[in-house]
């Protein structure tokens, strides 16, 4: 048998896990010396590239010595949290990551929380000692306690520690030491990684973790193979979820190498490889030996704690930038993302109108945000958490929140939170002026926080939250303050009229914009929403002279994001998103009907 040890590198958003796992496949040698590699090799979609994180867990593998070492690399992000859980039964040990300067933080929290249920033994790694504001021995402290909070085993208490600056490819295990290279990290994880137990003379059984879809060889099983011995071209039996059991045949089987995949011919207990050929195939499936076929205990996938309803757009400019527009275009494409994204659920609802639920808005984001570089239009409400009841009392979502703000402004913004039925657990201070404060908040309240927050903190604030629990539901909480600044004409805006509405709040858009009837063009500086013209020329000579505007000074307008505008709507209003545009509307377009409906349902 191979010498093999399976680890996932498991943090807080940014700490550092992708930069890592770099210097882990550089240091081994793995990247040919001419192969080229960007920067965070594995976060290799385009979003992730651009956005700087990951969204997706993967895995790789490297040589070191005579061993393979397999990589899973985890989003770090609240919203994909459940990928980490799934993940972490795939492996035997894992390098937990902590900024030496931020710390615990709610999501480093969440995944030492799921590592020790599952009885994993961690390799911590301290990261980014190089920052400036670092304080490596103030975050092992925090990290001796977090697992004393969470009843860690003596075994799992007593972790080994290395401190490292990942992207300049330093570790070492002592602070006090010189500046070393990976090699330490290497040999913890062969040390101290138990090796895979289970036996390739056994009868098979694999477990998918991750599904992947290839436009030639279709659905794709990302798997662990925790017994027995696999061969491309097998005869195998998928045991499913529900206890089924269906027949399969590995048409393919792939191995991982650095950030190639190819084809090998067979595989044994202990590896992570892929399997092609199994249509029907899903997370938590056992693939297994069809004369013995033994099921491994099922996967518990996080449920969705948010829903909005994806639906055709049918506003005024409709059809104008997108190629797909169509109720039947949509659905396929949003059941095909089911196919793979374990994490959401689809529903319809409505001619159509498809609720789509998944871990939070920036899973939802991203989606949306996939489908509008695939050339689709379509609509978005406003999110909206799922309520349900657990032993017959009706509960909902709740987070856990830590804000970094500047102590000055930290009155400001708890009275704030106090309104959106948030519960204060602790204050300490930081450095630099700043407070560190800690809230249990329902994720209702939360929706629309953010840009509140950020002005709240003058950009300064920093905030992050990551699932808690489902608790008993705590009733209406303070949503959005403002109104919407609403267009009451269809057209192309003008500087001159922009001008004289940019003093009554926010503007989203700038001049020469298309807008129409019911669209929404800005935040109101009050609460009521104020119906405007925004293309209205100059007046007196009635001539709309372009000379003339260009003279007239206007502020920067906002330019709202995917995200902030989801954040931003209210349950009366939608957002338009093609592949050039995001534009926020009204449902009901004209002063007429939205005066009608809100007669029917008293606020
Ligand atoms: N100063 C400093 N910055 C680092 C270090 N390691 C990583 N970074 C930076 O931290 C940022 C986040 O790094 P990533 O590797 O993407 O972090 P991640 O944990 O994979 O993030 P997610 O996958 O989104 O959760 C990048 O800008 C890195 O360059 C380090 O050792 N020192
Ligand atoms: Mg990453």
């Amino acid at each position: 048998m191979q010498k093999i040890r399976n680890i996932a590198v498991i943090a807080h958003v940014d700490h550092g896990k992708t930069t890592l796992v770099d210097g882990l496949l550089e240091q081994s040698g793995t990247f040919a010396s001419h192969e080229h590699h960007d920067e965070r090799a594995m976060d290799s979609n385009d979003l992730e590239k651009e956005r700087g994180i990951t969204i997706l867990s993967k895995n790789t593998a490297i040589r070191y010595k005579d061993y393979k070492i397999n990589i899973i690399d985890t989003p770090g992000h609240a919203d994909f949290g459940g990928e980490v859980e799934r993940v972490l039964k795939m492996v035997d040990g894992v390098l937990v990551l902590v900024d030496a300067y931020e710390g615990v933080m709610p999501q480093t929290k969440f995944v030492v929380k799921k590592m020790l249920a599952l009885g994993k033994k961690p390799i911590v790694v301290i990261n980014k000692i190089d920052k400036p504001s670092a304080d490596p021995e103030r975050v092992v402290d925090e990290m001796f306690d977090l697992f004393a909070d969470m009843d860690a085993t003596d075994d799992q208490q007593d972790f080994p520690i290395v401190y490292a600056a990942a992207r300049d490819g330093i570790a070492k295990m002592d602070m006090e030491d010189e500046d070393g290279d990976f090699e330490c990290i290497f040999e913890a994880i062969i040390n101290d990684v138990p090796e895979p137990e289970g036996d390739a003379g056994n009868s098979l059984q694999a477990q998918v973790f991750t599904l992947d879809y290839d436009n030639y060889v279709g659905k794709i099983g990302i798997s662990r193979i925790f017994n027995g011995t696999v061969s491309k071209g097998d005869n195998v039996m998928l045991a499913k979820a529900d206890g089924a059991m269906v027949k399969g045949k590995i048409s393919k089987l792939i191995g991982f190498h650095g950030l190639n995949r190819m084809e090998i011919d067979q595989a044994e207990a202990g590896d992570i490889v892929a399997f092609a050929g199994m249509e029907t195939v899903d997370v938590g499936d056992t693939v297994a030996d069809p004369a013995n076929p033994v099921p491994l205990d099922p996967m518990h996938i996080e449920e969705p704690t948010l829903t909005v309803v994806f639906a055709v757009n049918d506003s005024p400019l409709a059809g104008q930038e997108g190629k797909h527009v169509t109720s039947n275009k949509l659905r396929e494409r949003l059941e095909f993302e089911m196919r793979t994204n374990v994490a959401m659920k689809l529903e319809t609802v409505g001619e159509g109108k498809f609720k789509v639920s998944g871990r939070g808005e920036l899973q939802i984001t991203v989606l949306a945000e996939n489908m509008r570089r695939e050339d689709f239009e379509f609509s978005i409400s406003r999110p909206e958490v799922i309520v349900k009841e657990i032993e017959g009392v009706k509960c909902e979502p709740f987070e856990h929140l830590v804000i970094d703000v500047p102590e000055d402004l930290s009155g400001g913004v708890i009275e704030r939170l106090g309104k959106r039925k948030a519960e204060m657990k602790s204050m300490l201070p930081m450095g630099q002026g700043f407070q560190r404060i800690e809230f249990e908040i329902p994720a209702r309240a939360l929706i629309g926080f953010r840009g509140q927050f950020l002005t709240d903190t003058k950009g300064e604030g920093v905030m992050n939250h990551s699932f808690l629990e489902f608790r008993p539901y705590t009733g209406g909480v303070e949503s959005r303050s403002y109104g919407a600044l609403i267009s009451m004409t269809d057209g192309e805006t003008l500087a001159f009229s922009l001008f004289g509405i940019q003093d009554r709040g926010v503007l989203y858009i700038g001049v020469q914009t298309k807008v129409y009837e019911g669209m929404i063009i800005g935040e109101h500086s009050r609460s009521n929403d104020l119906v405007v013209n925004p293309i209205k020329g100059k007046a007196q000579s009635n001539v709309r002279s372009s000379g003339a505007d260009e003279a007239i000074k206007l502020v920067p307008f906002r330019n709202m994001s995917l995200e902030r505008a989801l954040e931003w709507i209210e349950d009366d209003e939608l957002l338009e998103v093609t592949p050039k545009s995001i534009r926020i509307r009204k449902k009901f377009l004209t002063e007429n009907e939205r005066k009608r409906e809100s007669r029917k349902t008293p606020k």
